[in-house]
């Protein structure tokens, strides 16, 4: 087995799409504060980030400028593998999702399949996926598979089986658990999942939202996966107890790998394990 299958990925997803400023003022909406913040998150551990933009309002965003500016901020201040969000809003065109392309990241999310989202729908139809997919292979981006469900288990090994690996030859998957309207996040629900995936799967991770980020943690972890964390996922340390900051959960993603005995992998190693372009 080699060094970078044995340490831990660590991704961090600070931003997200559906916490407001006013909300959660601690949540990085800006792009100093989103480079303030990946660097941290680095430090800390964390060798991806997983993001989402912002408008001048502090609301989500899909402007094409903005995205590409962030992405060269991002490579600028940090050597994180930077991925793009191409989930985006719920409220989001599947063309502009499309279009979060142009701005050249390491990797992108791509999601498997429509999910009820809480009250609204999350829409991927398969002819959107397939769209996303080829392009992701044309412009040599490197996709994360987001599951949502176990039926997007099966429709990636239909989506690989149909249009071949993604760019780089690496699978790498993540599953999203325990947002209402998909698959929740407990232990059975994920050994289910990873029972499921596709055999061309090099490397998977978990996240588990709210309340189900700890459990879904130490699954993932008893299961040789990797990890997501952030406040696109959690608001909470615990009952009650606001998250600071990004780093901090960081820091306790840090730390339950090491009871683990996985140590943070670097961002090289993750470039290697996900099959990304080198850092330019
Ligand atoms: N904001 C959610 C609707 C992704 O980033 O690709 C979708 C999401 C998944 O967060
Ligand atoms: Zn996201």
């Amino acid at each position: 087995m080699s060094v970078a299958r044995e340490a831990l990925l660590i991704t961090v997803a600070p931003t997200g799409a559906e916490t407001t400023k006013a909300d959660c003022p601690q949540l990085p909406t800006t792009l100093a504060e989103l480079v303030a913040t990946a660097q941290e998150c680095e430090a800390a551990g964390a060798a991806m980030v997983h993001v989402h933009i912002r408008d001048d309002d502090h609301r989500p965003s899909l402007d094409p400028q903005r995205l590409a500016d962030t992405v060269s901020a991002l490579h600028e201040g940090t050597g994180l593998v930077v991925q793009l969000s191409t989930g985006g809003s719920v409220h989001d065109p599947l063309d502009a999702r499309l279009k979060v392309l142009d701005a050249a990241p390491d990797s992108c999310s791509l999601t498997m399949g429509t999910t009820n989202f809480g009250d609204d729908v999350f829409s991927n139809p398969w002819p959107f996926i397939c769209d996303l997919y080829q392009l992701s292979q044309e412009r040599e981006v490197v996709p994360e598979f987001e599951l949502f469900d176990l039926g997007h288990v099966a429709a990636l090994s239909r989506l690989i089986k149909t249009y071949g690996l993604p760019y780089g030859g690496k699978v790498h998957v993540d599953f999203v658990m325990g947002v209402p309207g998909g698959m929740p996040g407990t232990a059975d629900a994920l050994v289910a999942g990873v029972a499921a995936l596709p055999r061309e799967t090099t490397s998977w991770g978990a996240t588990g939202i709210g309340r189900t980020t700890l459990p879904v943690g130490l699954a993932a972890l008893s299961k040789g996966g990797h990890l997501r964390v952030g406040m696109e996922d959690v608001l909470t340390l615990s009952r009650g107890v606001p998250v600071e900051s990004n780093a901090q959960l960081v820091e306790r993603a840090v730390a339950m790998g090491a009871m683990a005995q996985r140590r943070p992998m670097t961002p090289s190693e993750a470039r290697e394990l996900l099959g990304c372009r080198p850092a330019a």
